[in-house]
């Protein structure tokens, strides 16, 4: 079984924006920068032989390039049930469309439908027993957090190894968008 899930990369200078936010949340563990990325559909376990027609299916998918803006920081989770700091991103019709025709190819290859909206985001850091004070405090010192456009050219599918220290993501294939720069121009 392999656990699967598609994301955006990012751009190393967004990256190390992003982790210049880190630090001053007791309890927070913070998402190694490498690791950073915007999660466009979990998929979770599947079979190697589903795993292939995932990739085909990816391969098909046509959306155009665009440009992403970070906006914001959040929490997921409130009080002692604070779970994740996130970074937002502005609103934008191209990347619900891309997130809409990665969701109909997955279901179109047999996955069921996602049921939870799409509410993008990156995660910054996982929380444990975070004072709620030193949370408030961290999403109003930051709430000015503004990175970006960088340009999205294309899709990653990824298989996440859950260990100890930390789900190691292995990049398996990048699937480029239309119009961008990575964009295959031969046939
Ligand atoms: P998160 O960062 O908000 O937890 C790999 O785990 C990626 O898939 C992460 O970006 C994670 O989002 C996302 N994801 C979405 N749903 C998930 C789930 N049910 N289990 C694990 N990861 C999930």
């Amino acid at each position: 079984m392999l656990r699967l899930f598609v994301a955006l990369d990012l751009t190393e200078e967004i990256r190390q924006r992003l982790a210049g936010l880190a630090g001053g949340v007791p309890g927070a563990r913070w998402t190694e920068p490498e690791n950073l990325h915007l999660t466009l559909r979990f998929i979770g376990e599947v079979p190697e032989d589903q795993a292939m027609d995932i990739d085909a299916a990816l391969a098909e998918v046509r959306a155009p390039a665009f440009a992403l803006t970070l906006d914001g920081v959040g929490v997921f989770g409130s009080g002692r049930r604070a779970r994740i700091l996130w970074a937002g991103v502005e609103r934008g019709a191209a990347l619900a469309h891309l997130q809409a025709k990665v969701e109909s190819a997955l279901v179109r290859c047999g996955l069921p439908a996602e049921e939870r909206k799409f509410s993008p985001h990156i995660t910054l850091a996982r929380l444990k027993d975070a004072p709620a004070d030193r949370i408030g405090r961290f999403l109003s010192d930051r709430a000015l957090f503004r990175a970006g456009p960088m340009p999205v050219g294309h899709i990653t599918l990824y298989r996440s190894h859950p260990g100890n220290g930390g789900a190691v993501y292995e990049p398996l294939r990048e699937y480029p968008l239309d119009g961008g720069p990575e964009e295959e121009t031969a046939g």
